[in-house]
């Protein structure tokens, strides 16, 4: 699907970074899309996690109701939650990004889940997830692969 970049948004990119996308997929509703980044796939493992800000330019509530790539058939929506002290993990059927708001996807948060990846995730290459609308409006967005933390665990 194409997107319509308009003269304010197209600024705002500019300004910011150059892994952001934006996008006026519909009349009325903007969305720009910051700081994407993926995590790498573990060795041995077919899943992964993405990251970003969605923010909603617009003055009309939207929700993020699916995610699409050429790298997984199946990336669903999901949240951290805090319960019993345990973090667990659930689908989402969409996410409010409210008029005027952002919301950022982060680690302990919302996250895009990719699973069954078609190749292995590797650092500083980047892969492209469609995110959609409930207004039927999509934007492409880069994420770049950041490397796995390579901290020591204590088990
Ligand atoms: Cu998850």
């Amino acid at each position: 699907m194409r997107n319509v970049f308009s003269p304010v948004v197209s600024l705002v990119l500019l300004i910011s970074c150059v892994f952001a996308n934006a996008g006026v997929a519909s009349e009325g509703t903007a969305v720009l899309v910051e700081n994407g980044y993926a995590r790498e796939s573990i060795p041995g493992t077919s899943i992964s996690s993405a990251y970003m800000a969605i923010s909603n330019l617009s003055a009309k509530n939207i929700k993020l109701v699916a995610a699409s790539s050429s790298i997984s058939d199946r990336i669903e929506i999901h949240e951290h939650t805090m319960s019993d002290g345990l973090m667990r993990m659930r689908q989402r059927d969409y996410v409010d990004i409210l008029a005027k708001n952002t919301v950022i996807f982060q680690p302990s948060g919302f996250h895009l889940m990719m699973f069954e990846l078609k190749q292995p995730l590797k650092a500083k290459e980047y892969i492209v997830i469609t995110l959609h609308f409930d207004d039927k409006s999509s934007i492409d967005v880069s994420y770049t692969i950041k490397g796995l933390k390579r901290k020591k665990h204590h088990h």
